[in-house]
């Protein structure tokens, strides 16, 4: 505490009057095509200029304020502008729906929402200005939008609160005398899901925050100052935030940002980006390189790839098939790749390999990173033998870490630090891990209510809740089954109320109907009707049976605690 710094300056004007000033900080392509390349120096003019715009519009130190864009540079700009004046930024996945942007926004009480027009993906628009005019329909707080244009598809502006970003634009000066905010002041809140049905919004403030985003990119991505760095992530998720703007922008590091989707108009156009470009690392999903090798390897083989020098890979475990293609078909078996494990929570990568120091073993993220103190435990908390499974816990602060759950304190201490009473201090991640006989971690997967749809993070009881708004239905269940492409799919088994039937149409209509509240990716792969749910006595739904039957149709796990046994029968009866 009382250290001061500015996070905008650290990534920005740090770097001016530098040989990197005229280095390109971003190169951005658009899904159609358009490329631009903005230097250190451009990049501050814009973060400037929108700096000045948010003080005139009166949002400065702790005020809210929501992003929902496509991955342009706009939306970079827009997250360091905040930072800039200390404003604490959201930043909502376009995929997600008016629904979830509405309640993002009215849980941090957001006063301005930056968005676009729309934002394209695979040839079509997104209209993301739409969904904010919805959004705001049941968020009055909202007072100002500013909407950049990016496709040109009509939208409505609401006379007095929206604003075209090139009109708020003109006139604002292009320098900012930035001021120091406090280490803990508050940088960004992103929500993500957890166990219960409302999202959580996880807190992280600024020189800690930085520092874990800043030293990890450093190390683990080896930064060479010649580095084109592409990180695949949208800036919606952690990954985006920690690893295509904070941690790279600190370093002075030029990102790759590209718009859309990896198939369009070829499913090669990430091979193709790389030799256009020159693209030097590559930072992906697991989910990604399972679509790339079920797209087939002739799409790879029209391009060289002879810029690569690292691979990265996070968000769910890899399994050693697809990462053993990713070293041979991408990596050419000449790049190193580093899986690392982290979290929305942590901030920063936490396991991780060095490349070229840490002998690799596919599937595994081998070794903490500095200052990280993992554990596997068992349910007491006691460190449990090598090899055996258990908890994965975090023992030891870190920089990185969350510091809080906006406005749900209490909730914060809750789901983080009493999963063991002997033991308040440790973390518990949630995930389930090994740690094999060299000390390298093996991470299983998540372990409570929290479902990996390629390696998008969904919580079961927010899929529930959202089945069970909709009026024909009673009740709702949702579990994971293991799926080739995605990691996880999402089966759902829901009962109807009296007076509904079951039909092929109800199905499409619910599908619709999680995509209209959460967003296309919460939408359930299988979606089974039954006539009741398993539960114990006490009316819990056993999500256990239900997981084991949608995966092999069986169920031979303990039953004892059933309360009615027929309705297992019934439910496998009803199979599809
Ligand atoms: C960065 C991010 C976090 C959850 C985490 C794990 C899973 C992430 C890996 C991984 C195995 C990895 N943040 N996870 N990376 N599992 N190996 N390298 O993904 O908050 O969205 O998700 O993702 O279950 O708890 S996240």
């Amino acid at each position: 505490m009382g250290g001061k710094l500015n996070v905008s300056e650290n990534c920005l004007d740090r770097h001016l009057g530098t040989a990197r000033e005229n280095k390109a900080a971003l190169i951005f392509e658009g899904e159609p095509g358009d490329v631009r390349t903005i230097t250190y120096k451009q990049l501050h003019f814009h973060v400037c200029r929108l700096a000045h715009i948010f003080e005139n519009m009166g949002v400065g130190a702790g005020d809210r304020v929501a992003i929902y864009m496509p991955m342009i540079p706009e939306a970079v700009v827009a997250m360091l502008a905040c930072a800039r004046v200390g404003a604490v930024h959201t930043v909502v996945f376009g995929g997600f729906s008016p629904e979830a942007l509405k309640d993002r926004i009215n849980d941090c009480k957001a006063k301005l929402v930056i968005t676009a027009d729309g934002g394209w993906r695979r040839g079509k628009v997104i209209e993301l200005k739409a969904n904010v005019d919805k959004a705001i329909a049941g968020a009055p707080g909202v007072q100002t939008v500013i909407v950049v244009k990016r496709c040109g598809n009509p939208v409505n502006m609401v006379e007095g609160r929206d604003v075209w970003w090139k009109e708020a634009w003109a006139g604002a000066p292009n320098t900012h005398a930035a001021k120091a905010f406090d280490s803990e002041h508050p940088l960004f809140i992103l929500y993500t899901s957890g166990s219960t049905g409302k999202p959580k919004g996880v807190l992280h403030t600024s020189a800690g925050y930085l520092l874990g985003a800043k030293l990890s990119a450093h190390y683990v991505f080896d930064l060479k100052e010649n580095d084109r760095y592409f990180c695949s992530a949208d800036i919606g998720w952690v990954t985006g935030h920690s690893y295509v703007v904070y941690g790279l922008l600190a370093n002075g590091a030029t990102v790759f940002l590209y718009e859309g989707a990896p198939n369009h108009p070829e499913p090669d156009r990430f091979w193709e980006m790389i030799d256009r470009h020159g693209l030097t690392i590559l930072y992906t999903a697991p989910t990604a390189i399972r679509s790339f090798m079920r797209w087939g390897d002739n799409y790879v083989l029209r391009h060289r790839l002879d810029s690569l020098r690292l691979l990265g890979t996070v968000g769910e475990p890899i399994n050693p098939e697809a990462w053993m293609w990713y070293q041979k078909m991408i990596g050419k078996k000449r790049c190193p790749i580093v899986d690392t494990w982290w979290q929305t929570e942590t901030g920063s990568i936490m396991i991780t390999p060095l490349p070229g120091v840490i002998p690799t073993k596919p599937g595994s993220g081998t070794l903490p990173f500095f200052g990280v103190v993992p554990k596997i435990v068992d349910s007491d908390g006691n460190e449990a033998p090598r090899n055996s499974g258990g908890k994965l816990v975090l023992t030891r602060p870190y920089p990185s870490m969350l510091r809080t759950l906006w406005g749900d304190d209490a909730r914060y201490k809750k789901q983080y630090y009493s999963e063991f009473p002997a033991h308040p201090d440790y973390y518990f991640t949630g995930d389930g891990a090994r740690q094999d006989k060299d000390g390298y971690f093996w991470i299983v997967g998540r372990i409570d209510d929290v479902l990996n749809i390629s390696g998008h993070r969904i919580g079961t009881a927010e899929i529930e809740s959202a089945l069970v708004s909709h009026p024909k239905v009673a009740e709702a269940a949702a579990v994971g089954r293991p799926d080739e492409l995605k990691g996880q799919a999402l089966v759902v088994f829901v009962t109807l109320k009296a007076g509904h039937e079951t039909s092929d149409a109800l199905k499409e209509e619910l599908r619709n109907h999680v995509g209209r509240e959460i967003g296309s990716l919460a939408k359930p792969d299988t979606i089974r009707f039954a006539a009741g749910l398993p539960k114990t006595r006490s009316g819990k739904i056993m999500r256990r049976l239900l997981k084991e039957l949608a995966t092999s149709g069986e169920i031979k796990g303990d039953t004892t605690t059933l309360e009615d046994f027929s309705i297992i029968t019934a439910l496998k009866a009803d199979e599809e």
